[in-house]
């Protein structure tokens, strides 16, 4: 089995340990905003080993929408590239687990139909879209 490397943000680390941990019932929100978050599992694209990242929950349907944010930072998250390479993952939302595959949204319709409903679900990301050049990265998590 592959072994897990944990963030190496502490915050996210804890909140990682706290949701997995509660199987769900702990942890299963942004810090004081209430504001509900998933846990993406996948494999990293050079280690192979098991990462966990938690990330808003943008639900559009039976899908998951996964936004590359990262607080607005000049680069994009590492995940961002682990998809890339192999969109296969587990989302957790809260008790359940879903098996889904993950794509990036390239259609700039669909990608924007996607946008407005993580901005209807976090009103920051607009605020970091606005912060860095680059575009955000989305991505559609799909039932498998
Ligand atoms: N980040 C977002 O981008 N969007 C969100 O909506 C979001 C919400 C959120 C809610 C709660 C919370 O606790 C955190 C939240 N975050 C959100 C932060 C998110 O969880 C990530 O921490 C953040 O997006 C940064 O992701 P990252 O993948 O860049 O993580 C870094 C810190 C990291 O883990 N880096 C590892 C390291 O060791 O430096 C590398 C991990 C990795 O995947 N390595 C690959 C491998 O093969 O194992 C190599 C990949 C390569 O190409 O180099």
């Amino acid at each position: 089995m592959a072994e897990y490397i944990p963030s190496p943000t502490e915050w996210v680390r804890e909140q990682v340990e706290l949701y997995e941990g509660s199987g769900g019932t702990e942890g299963a929100t942004l810090r004081d905003t209430g504001l509900p978050v998933i846990i993406v599992t996948n494999r990293g694209n050079k280690t192979g080993a098991i990462r966990k990242t938690p990330l808003m929950r943008v639900k559009d349907g039976d899908n998951y929408v996964l936004v590359g944010s990262r607080g607005g930072a000049p680069t994009n998250p590492v995940w961002v590239y682990n998809l890339r390479a192999d969109g296969s993952v587990e989302i957790r939302d809260q008790t359940e687990v879903h098996t889904m595959r993950a794509r990036e949204i390239t259609d700039a319709d669909e990608r924007a139909q996607a946008w407005a409903v993580a901005v209807a679900a976090f009103p920051n990301y607009e605020e970091y879209q606005g912060r860095t050049s680059r575009i955000i990265p989305v991505f559609v998590a799909e039932p498998v």
